[in-house]
């Protein structure tokens, strides 16, 4: 299967391989995940997020979501069993962010996966349904990266939370969904 390099950076490493999950079926990916569209605080203000989510993994929060701990289902364990085999990451990964973008209005601004508990080390996501663009940017330089990613690619993301950021933008003229699954590896963090 083609591995493509995006970029490389110290130790810091984005690479795609293509169609590594192309034989997935979107429908039934789409079916058996239990949607949600949750509200956010933003400069004091409510908004519903602009796209749908799903969490399992153990409790975990970023802006204003909680979400609650939630065992992984048996079909996202065997995802992620061959995730780990396909790119052998420093520590199994232990949940997955489900993220629907309905057609090309649903979006995700820029931002970092770089909440404390998260083990930024190895972030990787599989892509189902309608090609969309993902970027990434270095938040010194602002260079950027335009990655489309097309049904199947799993996206892998080394060490890439600190000095760069990513997001995935509206494109209008989309009408088609596409969903993602993003593991990662949440750390138990001791409470003070
Ligand atoms: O949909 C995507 O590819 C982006 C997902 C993402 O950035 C995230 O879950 O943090």
């Amino acid at each position: 299967m083609e591995r493509q390099l995006i970029l490389e950076d110290g130790e810091t490493r984005c690479w795609v391989i293509k169609a590594a999950f192309a034989h997935l079926d979107f429908e039934e990916w789409y079916e058996s995940i239990p949607w949600q569209q949750n509200p956010i605080r933003m400069f004091g203000k409510e908004f519903l997020e602009p796209r749908l989510t799903a969490w399992m993994g153990p409790t975990y929060r970023y802006a204003s979501i909680q979400w609650a701990a939630q065992p992984l289902s048996d079909t996202v364990k065997q995802l992620q069993e061959e995730i780990h085999r396909q790119v052998q990451p420093p520590e199994p990964l232990n949940a997955c962010l489900f993220n629907l973008y309905r057609n090309g209005s649903d979006s995700m601004g820029w931002h970092r996966d770089n909440e404390p508990e998260i083990d930024s080390r190895c972030i990787v996501s599989v892509s189902l349904g309608a090609s969309r663009d993902f970027l990434i940017r270095d938040r010194k330089t602002l260079e950027k990266w335009n990655i489309r990613l097309d049904h199947g690619d799993l996206l892998v993301m080394e060490n890439l939370q600190t000095n760069y950021e990513h997001a995935l933008p509206k494109r209008l003229r989309s009408d088609a969904p596409r969903l993602n699954m993003t593991f990662r590896r949440i750390l138990s963090i001791p409470a003070n």
